[in-house]
């Protein structure tokens, strides 16, 4: 029997509490598809940075090396400014492990409310591939006379071609693989933006003649987000470079009814080192602590973790036991226009991959 090495970061807030509702499901999966898990548990993140110092130990990178895959929570706490715990937990990793490629998917699930007027369920179904290991988030800059009245704030975008052509190359891949449409969509900001995103523009020409059958579009960030709420449905895979992705899957999650349903791979497609999966929503200090935090996106990021790692047919059913949870509405949280707790949408995604057919 297959055993699956996973290490899991819960991290802050409602991440603890997503990442054992997460871990229930694909245990019930695990069982009904007959491989196995081992979970080792990091307790990293802002208490760990309370009691150390460290958002994680200095040779964290080393711990994490030997799993088969990351299952991630969330960061932040409203007591440390956000970059304090981003840059001291989640970009390290990601970066520290080339996990190039952060794929979103963006699905509009029967049962749940769209905020667009008249969009179907099934209509809106694209993923954005966001670059993430460098670009705006390359950490490059610093400060100069800090809190005097002369302050300087330096932060620069770092853009390589190798780094460029890697994320645009995996995105045109997946174009293919998905069969849609066939259509890529790049999204920069090269009219203000000249050196870089020009830069950019240019390796999305140069790697597109390597796919003729798919098809190309450009649009400036701008556009498209006012595209994405305007026409969600004609996208199908959209590539953006670190800020860029991140901000662009706020909005896609928004436009498919919930944060709480947008699931993220970071992924190294090469394999060298472990991938990581987690929801793409933080830590919300606002709700942890009283149970309500949807668990789907977790469960969905697990998911994508065990289709990453060659279990397809626990992945698929573990995803159709979401949607079946969605459209029969029982046990789910607020945030979908339910009464439900964390508990009690678990209790139904497990019991839906117990039933599912095969
Ligand atoms: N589960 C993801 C998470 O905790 N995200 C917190 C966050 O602020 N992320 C920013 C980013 O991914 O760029």
């Amino acid at each position: 029997m297959t055993t699956l090495r996973v290490a899991v970061i819960p991290g802050d807030g409602i991440g603890c509490e997503v990442t054992p509702a997460a871990i229930r499901v694909l245990e019930a999966a695990a069982e009904r598809f007959r491989f196995g898990f081992e979970w080792r548990h990091f307790p990293w993140g802002s208490e760990h940075y309370f009691q150390h110092g460290l958002m994680m130990p200095p040779d964290a990178i080393d711990q994490l090396r030997p799993f088969d895959a990351i299952f991630f929570g969330a960061v932040g706490d409203p007591r440390l400014q956000d970059n304090v715990t981003l840059n001291g937990l989640l970009l390290p990793i990601r970066r520290r492990f080339d996990q190039y490629a952060c794929v979103r998917p963006a699905v509009l699930y029967p049962g749940v409310r769209c905020p667009l007027a008249g969009k179907k369920s099934g209509e809106i179904d694209f993923v954005v591939v966001r670059e993430n290991t460098e670009g705006e988030y390359a950490q490059i800059g610093g400060i100069l006379y800090p809190g005097g009245p002369h302050e300087v704030a330096v932060q620069s975008a770092m853009f390589t071609r190798h780094g460029t052509e890697r994320v645009i190359r995996f995105a045109f891949d997946l174009a293919r693989r998905r069969n849609r449409k066939r259509l890529l969509t790049s999204v920069t900001k090269s009219n203000a933006q000249g050196f870089s995103m020009g830069f950019w523009d240019r390796v999305f020409t140069d790697v597109a003649r390597e796919y003729p059958d798919v098809r190309t579009e450009s649009l400036l960030v701008d556009a498209a987000c006012m595209d994405l709420v305007r026409r969600p449905e004609d996208f199908d895979v959209i590539v953006a470079s670190n800020l860029f992705g991140d901000i662009l899957t706020d909005l896609s999650a928004a436009i498919t009814g919930s944060l709480g349903l947008a699931p993220s791979a970071n992924l190294n497609p090469g394999r060298t080192f472990p991938s990581m999966f987690e929801p793409v929503h933080g830590s919300a200090p606002d709700i942890a602590g009283r149970g309500i935090a949807n668990p789907m996106a977790a469960v969905l990021a697990g998911a994508m973790m065990l289709d990453f790692l060659g279990e397809s047919a626990a992945a698929q059913a573990v995803e159709k036991s979401v949607v079946q949870t969605l459209a029969d509405r029982s046990g789910i949280t607020p945030d979908l226009g339910g009464n439900g707790t964390t508990a009690t949408a678990t209790d139904r995604i497990v019991a839906n991959v117990a039933s599912a057919a095969p």
